[in-house]
């Protein structure tokens, strides 16, 4: 067998005279009658072969059966292309290998689609799905999996340097809140009973600490039976990390140095530290989000003041019943169209809830000189709100101003995503462009209506501020939690939170969040019982890997991400998972299906 000297993206024209041997999948062929030429493609690169019927007629004869993606090897010498061959798009594409030796290791069928350079594939996606090892051949996809390798060992080295021990956790276990639905695993040793595959390895690397590990890492995959979404999958992976004897500052600070070494190593981009922080409550009003992107301004503001004086109905109805009216300013969109607004963005806003989207066009005053705002409702505002209108948006002529009256829930569901979408639109965010922001004092607990309880807005685990301790008892949606999360141009990188180390706060909690003592102790009683034997003070945070790999390959589908992802329903195309068990099988875990199809 031939063996393999160099790869196919390293040779240059320094190398001339050299004899190498390349292995690797036809990228394409050209008979010309005399010459044969193949392009020859490895992971590296692609480089040129040349196999001359004069003087190497035995390769020659070989090489012209040969079809796109069948495997060989090729042995021969390197040279200089012939003046004015040359390819100033390749890496390669000064010199070719000039062929004496060819090895078919394999042929291939032909491919249901074509392996080219092109980022952008126009294929559907099911058959890239269905054909993956076709589909990570491309070179985008090899370089994806290269980006995410070196993430992955530039965080492990980074940690190593830092003190943390990498410490697997167990698959299979019970359940942990994160929040989302468990995937179960029935036992077969113990009938009825169930595994849960981890929703993040939480209480483990809590574990850790009061074993005394003082400093964690772990990139685990994490699953969360949950409607995947573009930056979502069932099953993803975190780096995983958790301290002890540090306070926030200590985390952030760990955790935003490798940030920027990664941002560094990876993209040669120069990440400021510190990293800005922002309060939730900031995020929420200026941007109507936890998780603001910050790479441009048209900042939402609050108008509920002025609305609730105003003559239009539907704004004051709503003030009335509780609501606000909030909006944003697009500078530079009154140019939109009246059918722009009202079927473009109305209906955009209305998948998010929002029953309409009210706007004013920005323009100049009659005299020329006063700014006024012109639309359908501006005559239910007096000059005078006009004006202030004007002024809250900092609004000028040519602007538009858009506004949402409903539930602050409402209104900032809707609006968060109105303004990334314009700031798209408008051509205001550049994707080369990294806006980090820490954001810090979220809210410990929020009320869920529906189930006439407080609900943790991290998880159960998170430490309030010890000055907001005693508003356990008193105010809980007063209090303060010990949560942060990074966040990187609108998208939530990593999250994380100082724990509660004290049992009796733990226990607190879990009255607040409607766990109880019962169901605590057998959820949780584990835990519990390890926090009083000994718990030092620790935190953690962990990152969304997937996510992150997202971000540094400028891909907005997680699946480009991950070698072999699932679709929207959980399924894997390439083996056809999940898949009907024999009766064998299910008897053997004491499992009988009662109806098949999803509920
Ligand atoms: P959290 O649930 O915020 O925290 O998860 C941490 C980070 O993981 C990413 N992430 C996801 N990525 C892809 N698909 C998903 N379904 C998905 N869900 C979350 C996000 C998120 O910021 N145990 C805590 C961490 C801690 O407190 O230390 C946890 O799992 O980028």
């Amino acid at each position: 067998m031939l063996k393999r000297t160099n790869n196919c993206g390293q040779l240059r024209s320094n190398d001339e005279g050299k004899e190498v041997v390349l292995a690797g999948w036809v990228q394409s062929y050209r008979d010309h009658g005399g010459l044969v030429f193949i392009d020859l493609r490895d992971r590296e690169g692609i480089t040129q072969l040349v196999f001359n019927p004069e003087t190497n007629p035995e390769a020659h004869e070989i090489a012209r059966d040969i079809r796109t993606e069948w495997v060989i090897a090729a042995r021969g010498m390197v040279r200089h292309r012939t003046e004015g061959m040359e390819n100033p798009k390749m890496a390669t594409g000064e010199i070719e290998i000039n062929v004496c030796e060819l090895e078919i290791f394999n042929k291939a069928l032909t491919p249901p689609f074509e392996i080219t350079a092109d980022e952008k594939i126009s294929v559907n996606e099911e058959l890239r799905l269905k054909y993956r090892y076709i589909d990570l051949r491309r070179p985008r996809m090899q370089e994806i999996m290269r980006v995410r390798n070196r993430t992955t060992s530039i965080v492990r080295r980074y940690h190593q340097e830092h003190g943390f021990y990498e410490i697997e956790t167990p698959v299979l276990g019970k359940s942990t809140p994160e929040g989302a639905r468990d995937f179960l695993v029935p036992s077969r040793l113990s009938a009825g009973s169930f595994y849960a595959l981890p929703q993040s390895p939480q209480l483990f690397k809590q574990i850790l600490m009061i074993s005394g590990m003082d400093r964690y890492l772990q990139i685990p995959k994490c699953f969360r039976d949950e409607d995947a979404r573009a930056d979502r999958q069932v099953e993803f992976t975190q780096i995983d990390v958790e301290m002890s004897f540090i306070d926030m500052d200590d985390i952030i600070a760990i955790t935003e140095n490798c940030f920027a070494q990664v941002w560094k190593e990876i993209l040669d981009v120069e990440i400021s530290l510190p990293l800005p922080r922002m309060s939730y409550r900031q995020a929420v009003d200026d941007y109507g989000v936890d998780r603001p992107d910050t790479r441009f301004e048209m900042l939402l503001k609050d108008i509920t003041d002025i609305a609730g004086e105003c003559e239009f109905k539907v704004f004051t109805n709503t003030i009335k019943s509780g609501g606000i009216v909030k909006g944003l300013c697009a500078t530079g969109a009154g140019s939109y169209s009246r059918s722009d607004i009202e079927k473009g963005l109305t209906g955009f806003v209305a998948d998010y809830g929002a029953r309409g989207l009210a706007w004013f066009k920005v323009v100049a005053g009659e005299d020329g000189t006063k700014t006024e705002l012109a639309s359908s409702i501006a005559k239910f505002f007096s000059p005078d709100q006009r004006q202030e209108i004007i002024q809250r948006f900092e609004a000028a002529p040519g602007d538009l101003i858009l506004l949402v009256a409903d539930t602050a829930d409402v209104v900032n569901k809707s609006l968060a995503p109105l303004r990334c979408k314009l700031g798209v639109d408008l051509g205001l965010v550049s994707n080369d462009q990294y806006n980090f922001v820490w954001v810090t004092d979220f809210p410990l607990f929020e009320f869920n209506k529906d189930e006439n309880r407080w609900d943790s807005l991290h998880h159960p685990f998170t430490a309030p501020i010890p000055e907001d301790l005693d508003k356990l008892d008193s105010d809980p949606a007063g209090i303060c939690s010990q949560a942060y999360d990074i966040v990187l141009n609108g998208n939530e990188v990593a999250g994380g939170s100082i724990r509660i180390h004290q049992p009796e706060v733990q226990a607190k909690v879990f009255k607040l969040l409607g766990i109880s003592d019962e169901e605590a102790e057998t959820r949780f009683g584990f835990f519990l019982e390890a926090l009083k034997y000994g718990t030092p003070p620790h935190g953690g945070i962990a990152w969304g890997l997937d996510r992150v790999v997202m971000l540094l390959t400028g891909t907005d589908n997680i699946r480009d991400v991950i070698a072999f992802p699932k679709t929207q329903r959980g399924q894997c195309l390439l083996t056809e998972a999940p898949t009907a068990v024999n009766e064998d099988q299910l008897e053997e875990l004491h499992l009988h299906i009662r109806q098949k199809g999803p509920k």
